[in-house]
Formats: C-alpha cells, sequence, structure tokens
C-alpha cells in the first residue's frame, strides 16, 4: 500500500536525487520504500515495555503494537523466523513465523537470570544462545525450546568469573563468539574474538605456539558490534566511554569462513569523533557507525574501510538514543528514539547508503524503535 502521503514524498525524493545526481554515471536513486526483501521488523520499547511493529516493503506506515515483549529485547532474522531475545528479568526466546508477527510459534526459558544476549540459528533444529550470566554458549533446539548442549568457555572470563559473552557471527561452518570480559560495565584488560567448530561445537585453539586453547585478542577492548560481510570480519569495539580509543576492527576470512589475519583498527575512534556504539555494513567496505559524543548525543557516521576515510555525519537524526541501525539494499534504516524536547522525532529514518541523504522518516514505530531486523 502507499499512501497518498508515500507518493508526495516519493516524488519529492526523485526530484531532490534527480538534482543531486545530475551529470553523475550513478545508479537510479532509492526509493524511499523500495525494501529489498519482506519487510522490516521492530521491536519498540520504554524499557518498561516492549512491544513489536512492522514495514511492510511498499509502505511508509508501519503497522504498529502487534505484539507485546520484554522492556528489554532484541530481534533477530534467520530463515523465514524472527527470534526475540527476551533480555535479563524474562530469560527466554520467543519465535515467530514472519507470515505472522502476532502469533508465536513458541517461547522457551535459556535459563533463569541467564540475560541472553544473541542467538545466532544455524539449521531449524540448532541455535546457539549467549548470555551474560552464563559461561558458556548454550545450544538450544529453538523448534522444541530443548538444550542440546554447551560450549564451555569458562577459560575466557576474567576475575569475576564471567567471559561477558554477547554478539556471535558465523562465517561457513565457524561461529564467532565476542568475549568482552567485563567487571561492572567496563573493560577489565582484553576482549577475545573466540572461534568456534560447528561441526564439533568444540573452540578452536587460535594460537597454535602456546600451550592450551587461546582465543583472538581483539585489538580493543569491549566490542559491541560483530559483522560477517563478504572476505571480512568486521568488530566494532568501544574501549571504555570518552576514551576515544576504540574503533572498528577488521579480519580477513577465508572462502570457507575460516579467521584470517587482522589489519587492526582500520578506522578508529579518534577518526570517528566520540565512542562507537554498533556499526551496519553497506558491502565489505562501506559502512556506518553508531556514534556517541562527550553529552551522550547520538550521530551516525559513514566510513569506508578501503580508503580508511570517515564521512560527514548524517543530518536529520534528532541527537536523541540510537539502539539499532540496520542496512537494507540501497537503505539504511536508523531506529531514532527522539529526546526529551523532541519526542515526535521517535521513529525510523531512512537514507540513501549512497547519497547519504534522508529519503523519509521519522516513520512512528508506537513506542520508540529499539530494534531493528531486515525480513529477508
Ligand atoms: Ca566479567
Ligand atoms: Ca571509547
Amino acid at each position: 500500500m502507499i499512501t497518498t502521503k508515500g507518493i508526495s514524498r516519493f516524488a519529492l525524493v526523485l526530484a531532490l536525487s534527480a538534482t543531486i545526481l545530475a551529470g553523475c554515471d550513478s545508479d537510479s536513486p532509492t526509493s524511499p520504500n523500495s525494501s529489498s526483501g519482506g519487510g522490516i521488523f521492530i521491536i519498540t520499547g520504554d524499557f518498561n515495555t516492549g512491544s513489536t511493529a512492522f514495514l511492510a516493503p511498499d509502505s511508509l506506515t508501519a503497522d504498529i503494537n502487534l505484539l507485546t515483549v520484554h522492556g528489554d529485547a532484541v530481534a533477530r532474522a534467520f530463515d523465514g523466523k524472527v527470534y526475540v531475545v527476551n533480555r535479563l528479568g524474562a530469560d527466554n526466546i520467543l519465535v515467530l513465523d514472519q507470515s505472522d508477527l502476532r502469533t508465536p510459534l513458541i517461547q522457551f526459558s535459556v535459563g533463569n537470570g541467564s540475560n541472553p544476549q544473541d542467538i545466532e540459528v544455524v539449521s531449524a533444529a540448532k541455535a546457539y544462545v549467549t548470555g551474560l550470566a552464563r559461561t558458556d554458549v548454550a545450544i538450544f533446539n529453538p523448534q522444541d525450546g530443548s538444550e542440546l548442549g554447551s560450549i564451555d568457555l569458562s577459560a575466557f572470563a576474567d576475575g569475576d568469573g564471567l567471559p561477558e559473552l554477547t554478539q556471535m557471527a558465523q562465517a561457513g561452518s565457524f561461529l564467532y563468539v565476542l568475549a568482552q570480559r567485563l567487571e561492572n560495565f567496563a573493560p577489565v584488560d582484553v576482549s577475545y574474538l573466540v572461534v568456534i567448530d560447528t561441526n564439533t561445537d568444540s573452540v578452536i585453539d587460535m594460537d597454535a605456539n602456546t600451550d592450551g586453547v587461546q582465543a583472538v585478542v581483539l585489538a580493543a577492548p569491549n566490542p559491541n558490534g560483530i559483522v560477517v560481510v563478504g572476505s571480512k570480519l568486521i568488530v566494532s569495539q568501544v574501549s571504555a566511554f570518552l576514551d576515544r580509543s576504540g574503533g572498528i576492527e577488521v579480519f580477513e576470512l577465508a572462502a570457507d569462513g575460516a579467521l584470517g589475519s587482522s589489519q587492526g583498527l582500520v578506522v578508529d575512534e579518534q577518526m570517528l569523533d566520540g565512542d562507537i556504539n554498533g556499526i551496519a555494513m553497506v558491502d565489505e567496505n562501506s559502512g556506518f557507525a553508531l556514534i556517541s559524543d562527550e553529552n551522550f548525543a547520538n550521530f551516525v557516521t559513514p566510513f569506508d574501510l578501503a580508503t580508511g576515510v570517515v564521512g560527514e555525519r548524517l543530518s536529520d537524526l534528532s541527537t536523541g538514543f540510537i539502539q539499532s541501525m540496520e542496512v537494507d539494499g540501497d537503505r539504511l534504516i536508523v531506529g531514532d528514539r527522539g529526546t526529551f524536547d523532541r519526542p515526535e522525532a521517535s521513529g525510523l529514518m531512512i537514507f540513501d547508503v549512497n547519497t547519504k541523504q534522508v529519503l523519509a522518516g521519522p516513520i512512528s514505530t508506537g513506542l520508540p524503535p529499539a530494534s531493528i531486523v531486515i525480513l529477508e
């Protein structure tokens, strides 16, 4: 459904884009409502109450308040299903079919108090789950919620006994797990990238010259984003807040997904002019970083890993808290939560990844947007 509002904005954007692109040999301009796939699922919330919303591929108006979820939740999507990770206090995973986002297929516990952080689904009947209060990567069957096994990572814990296992990514048969290693939310010393062989569900030793099984030491501590794209594995690392010593580390990946060498911090927090809170990648070089400054104002900054060049901050954002952003084809979808003075700025902001210009938004999600997933 294209609304009247959508058509007028579409026409305006076409006119603007035509002006911008005049004289250059670029692709046709991106439409604000040209999703590459099955639409966008959004977790919304005000930290007390959580809900969900959906933006259809051909729409600029979201369907809101589809289903009540935990007030602190994130979503992932795999193979036609949406997985809602209900974090501390709920400690469960809710599974939806993307064809019916109002009716859960199953909701299963991942351990009381486990504070789940991420789920990585490798097949219909096998998923890996991390939790801040667990020292292992748990293996669940997301079809019936049964726990199939566990990969012990307690050897990678810091002094408080917990390794703070958070986000994961898969490449080939390899599972990459971030171990933040924090005490009271601050990095202790180094953080790790733990590599797991999903065929054997065992940790791969990344240092053959040292006794025991080692993980990879990240270039800076406190990782908060991991993306596999093309032949690269890319990790954002915030280090300590306000210290400007984090950045974006790039690893080469072999054709089978095995980890190659690190290029170190290709883009750092000095260049980004703030603390990095996450990344979204367009391709293996071009991406966007979520940045907060010394006043906790939030920004989105484009970068290029091939050249190391950091671009101008995107305009039209409120400077309010941004928890999530994702690339959808030629569009960047940013979840702007608005500011205290401008709560009406809350919603999805849509940008053209090539021109960096705003295409549409804010598109209201009911409660402010907290976690965005692109459906295939
Ligand atoms: Ca710890
Ligand atoms: Ca920092």
